[in-house]
């Protein structure tokens, strides 16, 4: 049976490991949905706007590698545009297939709907342009070439891409052929060369840590880096975006390294290395404590996705797993002494009873009610900067949008993280402002009877930006205030335990009661306006030479 263009394109994003696309339905996206809906193996997942299927997808790829989101032609997918440029500067491949008017309708220059209505129609594909790693329109003809290429381009550079399909071309015979996309592979002798520098840096050094990252993570090579990590007996610390790219209760962890702002014994150990081996590390402002990190490039090992810098010296096309293999097998092991110990998992609480709930007394309960392979979903905001100095259980994964910081992300992110692995405990931390942004993304948890663990910290207002501003009250950081508690009953998420805390004996009770529940539990934990943990609390006393905008 010929295949359809849709059916082709739907084929290949199976064959890569798409089960799940998220998404809004518009009447010029029909045939590619009718088609979604139709195809065997992959489920349509309906979300409250785009902007959270853009959330949502980029959730399920953190989890699974990759995602794929589906909306309607102009404000559909420019709904879901600011979420692609996060998936974009985080390094999460999604596939954006967007339905578009018909060809006849295009080259009429009809006045349809969806339209600027000044007859053009290709702009809203070229505003996705900057922020996918490639686009194209399909046509009958050029549909199997333009499928691999986006493949091709998706997981070479872990970024989104942009598929837009007129509405008379999806269902139109696909004509054209293509070789399938193949994974790139390193030269043999550049290979060899990085991996000779890497091991002579290493021999010479006396010292010597790693600092694992996220992007290790979105190739899918965690297995890899912790064989480097067992056969080279180097310690390693992590960043911000990496955190828990690597197992954070083995002996080889030495904590968060965040500059100069936290944890200064971790800081000194690996800024007085002879060499730190980074593995897709960014040096982003909140990865090295608002540029307070110190490495010399020259004592640096930087293996990226495609290449390699050993100091001054760059290997191109080498390829991250290649050399990760290579190094595994070539290290020679050492037994890297520090005194330094990650935080002990079991913290001491403080407060109880009627006390009210502060930040000592928040994170370390938090840090305990985590479980071994628990998928956490951290929002921006004084939240997740408690929490990543949290140490993680076995096989917990800890998510965060680090670099792109965009505050609502999390919710949806949270649910598209549970429809990808439904049998795994998803815990999703926010501030209630984030959770303003798209809280209604949880009736979509409920409809599908997912079982996450929701906290809201409500703190009355944007504490991180109370903390971050040059006055701390100003009206722009208050907030509606909402009965967030309310909300899960009021969005139909029948059967939820919801509660509201506002001292440590409800909250100890509370999550007592959430660690026991076999359904899903929303707790919104009340405390003062400015209970920050130690992070933001940093940012504020430095604010003045960290950010020249609070000046
Ligand atoms: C989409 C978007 N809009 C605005 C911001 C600016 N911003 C950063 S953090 C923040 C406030 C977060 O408040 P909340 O979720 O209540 O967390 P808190 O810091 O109070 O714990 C805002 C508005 C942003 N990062 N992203
Ligand atoms: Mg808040």
């Amino acid at each position: 049976m010929p295949k359809t263009v849709i059916q082709h394109v739907l084929g290949r994003l199976k064959d890569i490991g798409i089960e799940n696309i998220f998404g809004v339905a518009g009447d010029y996206a029909f045939p590619i949905q009718d088609a979604i809906v139709q195809y065997p193996g992959i489920n349509w997942i309906g979300c409250c706007n785009e902007l959270n299927a853009g959330y949502a997808a980029d959730g399920y790829a953190r989890v699974r590698g990759i995602g794929a989101l589906s909306t309607t032609y102009g404000p559909g997918e420019l709904g879901a545009i600011s979420a692609i440029g996060g998936a974009y500067a985080e390094n999460v491949p999604l596939f954006h297939l967007t339905g578009m008017p018909t060809r006849t309708a295009q080259h009429k220059r009809q006045l349809v709907h969806h339209t600027l209505g000044n007859g053009e129609f290709d702009f809203f594909a070229k505003m996705a342009g900057p922020v996918v790693s490639a686009r194209a329109i399909l046509s009958p003809q050029n549909a199997v070439y333009e499928t691999e290429r986006l493949i091709a381009h998706a997981l070479y550079h872990r970024r989104p891409v942009y598929m837009a399909i007129p509405s008379d071309v999806a269902d139109q015979e696909a004509l054209g052929s293509a070789q399938p996309f193949e994974a790139s592979r390193s030269n043999t002798g550049s290979l060899k060369a990085a991996i000779d520098a890497i091991l002579s840096a290493l021999d010479s050094a006396g010292t010597a840590c790693i600092l694992p990252g996220m992007l290790a993570k979105r190739i899918g090579l965690q297995s890899q880096l912790q064989a480097v990590v067992d056969a080279s007996g180097l310690p390693f610390a992590t960043m911000f975006a990496d955190k828990s790219v690597l197992d954070e209760q083995q002996p080889s962890f030495i904590g968060m390294y965040d500059g100069r702002l936290m944890n200064p014994d971790v800081r000194a150990f690996v800024e007085s290395c002879d060499q730190v081996v980074t593995v897709g590390t960014l040096m982003t402002d909140f990865n090295t404590g608002a540029f307070t990190a110190r490495l010399d490039p020259m004592k640096t090992i930087a293996i990226k996705h495609h290449y390699t810098r050993v100091g001054q010296r760059e290997f191109q096309d080498v390829e991250m797993g290649d050399v990760l293999s290579a190094l595994a097998s070539r290290v020679t092991r050492r037994d890297e002494k520090t005194s330094l110990q990650p935080p002990p998992s079991a913290r001491q609480t403080t407060g109880s009873g009627g006390d009210a709930i502060t930040a000592d007394a928040l994170y370390p309960r938090w840090a305990n009610f985590l479980r071994p392979n628990d998928i956490v979903v951290a929002e921006t905001g004084t939240a997740s900067m408690g929490l990543a100095f949290a140490q993680m259980p076995t096989g917990a994964a800890f998510h965060n949008q680090t670099l792109w910081g965009a505050i609502g992300w999390a919710t949806p992110a949270a649910f598209g993280a549970a429809v990808a692995v439904p049998d795994q405990r998803v815990v999703l931390f926010t501030g209630e402002g984030s959770h303003q942004m798209t809280a209604q993304e949880i009736s979509q948890m409920g409809r599908r009877g997912l079982k996450p663990t929701i906290f809201v910290l409500n703190n009355s207002g944007y504490l991180i930006e109370r903390l971050l501003c040059k006055d701390p009250k100003i009206a722009y950081n208050d907030l509606a205030a909402w009965r967030y508690s309310e909300l899960p009953h009021a969005l139909g998420c029948d059967g939820w335990f919801t509660t509201r805390v506002a001292t440590c004996a409800e909250l100890d009770q509370a999550l007592e009661q959430a660690s026991q529940n076999v359904s899903a539990s929303y707790i919104e934990i009340v405390t003062d306006e400015y209970a920050a943990p130690p992070l933001p609390q940093r940012l504020h006393e430095n604010r003045a030479t960290l950010y020249a905008y609070a000046t």
